[in-house]
């Protein structure tokens, strides 16, 4: 029998509307089925027919009438009345709202130059392209995003190692993975699912992470390393590798550049010191090693956020892509497969053209961008997005040139380190325009705040590695005067980039163009309100670069990077050198004496996406205030007991919080979330705690000592 069956019917007046979840944003998208009666939603269920959900749903989205029926969306567009930071608004319309900002946007253009103007994304994905496309269309290169501490860090070890993204090819008969320190069973359902499949095929799993995880209980190995040592780790495995002569040496002769480098530098890496560096018992790196390298093919399933998030987080992925060198694993079918973007970021089997559409000016031609002179290799890398770490210093000094405007779409200034520095130079702008659903005390900061809509009540369109792609359809109208991302961006081309007559055109034309050539136009997807297969799916095929080769400037898989060779004098080494975290018992010993602990932030947690769902009573009832989960042994030791509270400080500034004590955590180590506003982690970071070669904030690793209050 059919669930549900008796509604809805004729006779009640309810409707059900497919769409999908996109609170948790970039890998998932469950499809849900929304009840919908008088135009509201009055219950929400997962949708069966759509594969990446297969009619589940986590606690976030059980909870999205909450989301979206919060009392704290904000219902018109707002004009700041009070002073900076006050929140006080007046209403205004929408009209006023775009003629205001163009207004300004346009003097500041004519007396500074365009690249005065900061575009920024938070980590909303959805409207990247477009909000791109208005960025150049408008003439400054500044488009900033969240991506300055996500991903975009693990894209460039990508490149310096083989040149372009490669993922885990798990369908393709692959026989052992590692999965260094990602935990899809909070993050990304369907890649757990993809987990639980592996697992029943008797994939072989290697896990690698500080913490205890529903992905950890999976695993065959579990290496449970101290937080930004993973690249002493990778190397010790390679040292097993080279030196029991397990590792593939035709591939390695045919394929790979710097060997005989590489094969000496790892010699000091033997699984004995790596114990002491990672605190991975030397035998179960022997054992790691010799199961990666003969349980073939293998691949890595890597992620967006830990590894990079250290001091040394780029050489720590080189460090650990060589070893897919090494076993003769990466472009194999089975093993780790090129893997290119059809849209945003997901590979969905065709090729856009939002490449195209995003470069409606080239970058090259306009000033230079803000983080461009710290991070060369960042600028040599990434082509349409500037490094926002660099923002609040350049603002605060307008140098090398003046920055008067941001206009941020979900912009959160305590996502960076010294989050209370963002907030400084955010008031210190002539002009800040923020753009969410809710009042955050970022938008409290801006001299306009625009209403933006959540997912079910706009049109977005999204794509799967598995040859599936959706167009969704509001399933209710926007609520209040609040509007689709892609709408306000389409308008507000029209006041600052009138030339651009397609971007003013809207989301049906732009997406159409965007999607020509690859069979799918808005108007046949909103027929499959499940979602499609992409037709003529073009498969991801392997050996390409075997046959054609890499796109790394040696045409191989390179263990000595040419590209930072080029750096050497900024300090970068060629080779993927290991270097203690900057701030760690052996990086600063001194400093460790003061601050024993070491502090891991921002693992994530299954009921919270950031500061997404604080706002929602059923998940934030799930842990309703800050805490830091510490190891039962660490709680003996302070004297502290589950719900005490304590102080966490470091060099820079301390927090109050209460104790999670957990065995998931390892000893020594303290975790705990970011984002609240009560107790804001990235307040005890400092910007020069980052890597040295991408900028990012090494959240994964700093020192702290904890008081009880
Ligand atoms: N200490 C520490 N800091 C971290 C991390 C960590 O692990 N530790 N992780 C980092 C990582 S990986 C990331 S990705 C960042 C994320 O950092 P942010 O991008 O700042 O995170 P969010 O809180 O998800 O989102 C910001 C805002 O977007 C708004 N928003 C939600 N949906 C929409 C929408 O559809 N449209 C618009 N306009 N706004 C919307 C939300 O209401 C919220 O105010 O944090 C980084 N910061
Ligand atoms: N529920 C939920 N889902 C999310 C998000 C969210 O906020 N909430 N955020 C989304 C975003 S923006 C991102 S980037 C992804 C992140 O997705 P994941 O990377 O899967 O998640 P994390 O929990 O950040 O980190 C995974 C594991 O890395 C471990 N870890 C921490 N430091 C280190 C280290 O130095 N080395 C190693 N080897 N492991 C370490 C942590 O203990 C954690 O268990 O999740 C996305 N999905
Ligand atoms: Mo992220």
């Amino acid at each position: 029998m059919k669930k549900f069956s008796k509604i809805p019917n004729e006779t009640n007046g309810i409707e059900i509307k497919k769409t999908i979840c996109t609170i948790c944003d970039p890998g998932t998208q469950c499809g849900l089925n929304l009840y919908i009666k008088d135009g509201e939603i009055i219950k929400v269920e997962g949708d069966e027919n759509q594969p990446a959900g297969q009619g589940t749903l986590c606690s976030k989205g059980a909870a999205t009438r909450q989301y979206v029926y919060n009392p704290d969306r904000i219902k018109t567009p707002l004009r700041r009345v009070g002073e900076r930071g006050s929140g006080k608004f007046e209403p205004i319309t929408w009209e006023e709202a775009y003629k205001e900002i163009a207004e300004k946007f346009n003097l500041y253009k004519e007396e500074s130059g365009a690249e005065s103007v900061v575009f920024f994304s938070g980590y909303t994905k959805f409207y990247r392209p477009w909000l791109k496309r208005l960025c150049h269309s408008f003439g400054s290169p500044n488009y900033l995003a969240e991506s300055s501490s996500c991903y975009l860090s693990t894209y460039i070890a990508h490149k310096l190692t083989y040149g372009m993204r490669g993922d885990p090819s798990w369908a393709g008969g692959m026989k052992c993975a590692i999965i260094w320190s990602s935990n899809p069973y909070y993050t990304n359902p369907g890649a757990a699912r993809v987990i639980e499949n592996a697992k029943k095929n008797g994939v072989k799993l290697i896990v690698v992470d500080p913490r205890i995880t529903p992905t950890t209980k999976r695993a065959d190995i579990h290496l449970r390393v101290r937080p930004g040592t993973d690249g002493a780790l990778a190397h010790a495995m390679a040292n097993v590798m080279i030196n029991e002569n397990i590792y593939d040496k035709e591939y390695v002769a045919k394929y790979t550049y710097g060997f005989e480098e590489y094969k000496e530098y790892v010699q000091e890496f033997t699984p004995e010191r790596a114990e002491e560096i990672t605190g991975v018992p030397a035998n179960l790196i022997r054992e790691a090693a010799r199961t990666f390298a003969t349980t073939k093919p293998s691949g890595i399933m890597t992620s967006a956020a830990p590894v990079v998030q250290n001091s040394n987080g780029v050489q720590n992925y080189r460090a650990i892509f060589s070893l897919l060198g090494l076993t003769g694993n990466f472009d194999k079918l089975g093993g780790q497969m090129v893997s290119p973007s059809s849209f945003l970021h997901a590979s969905g089997q065709f090729k856009s053209r939002q490449v195209e559409f995003r470069q409606s000016r080239p970058v090259s031609e306009m000033a230079t961008r803000i983080g461009d002179t710290d991070y060369p290799v960042w600028k040599e890398l990434i082509e349409e997005e500037g490094q926002a770490v660099a923002l609040p210093d350049h603002i605060i000094s307008g140098k090398p040139y003046p920055l008067r405007a941001v206009i941020g779409f979900g912009m959160n200034f305590r996502m960076l380190s010294e989050s209370t520095k963002m907030a400084e130079a955010l008031k210190k702008l002539d002009f800040f325009v923020d753009v969410d659903l809710f009042l955050t005390d970022t938008a409290k900061l801006a001299d306009i705040v625009l209403p933006a809509c959540s997912s079910v009540e706009r049109s977005e369109f999204r794509c799967w590695g598995t040859g599936f792609a959706t167009c969704t359809k509001p399933a209710i109208e926007p609520l209040y005067e609040s509007r689709s991302d892609i709408d306000i961006i389409c308008q507000l081309a029209k006041y600052i980039a009138p030339e651009d007559k397609l971007l003013a055109s809207g989301f049906e034309p732009t997406l159409d163009w965007i999607l020509e050539g690859t069979g799918m136009t808005t108007q046949e997807l909103w027929k499959h309100p499940s979602g499609m297969p992409v037709p003529n799916p073009i498969k991801q095929a392997p050996l390409q670069c075997l046959e054609h080769g890499f796109k790394t400037p040696s045409g191989k898989l390179e263990f000595v990077s040419k590209v930072l060779e080029k750096y050497e004098h900024l300090g970068y080494d060629a080779l993927p050198t290991y270097k203690p975290p900057k701030y760690s018992p052996q990086g600063s010993p001194e400093i460790a004496k003061d601050y024993p602990f070491i502090l891991n932030t921002g693992a994530r947690l299954p009921m919270f996406v950031h500061t997404r769902m604080y706002r929602v009573p059923w998940t934030n009832s799930l842990r309703p205030n800050p805490a830091a989960d510490i190891s039962p042994v660490d709680a003996d030791k302070l004297g502290v007991k589950q719900g005490d509270k304590i102080r966490i400080s470091t060099p820079l500034n301390s927090i109050e919080v209460l104790v999670n004590v957990t065995a998931i955590a390892l000893e020594g180590v303290v975790h705990m979330y970011h984002g609240h506003s009560q107790a804001d982690v990235n307040s005890l970071f400092d910007r020069d705690n980052s890597d040295p070669i991408t900028g990012y904030p090494a959240y994964k690793s700093m020192l702290c000592k904890i008081e009880k209050i």
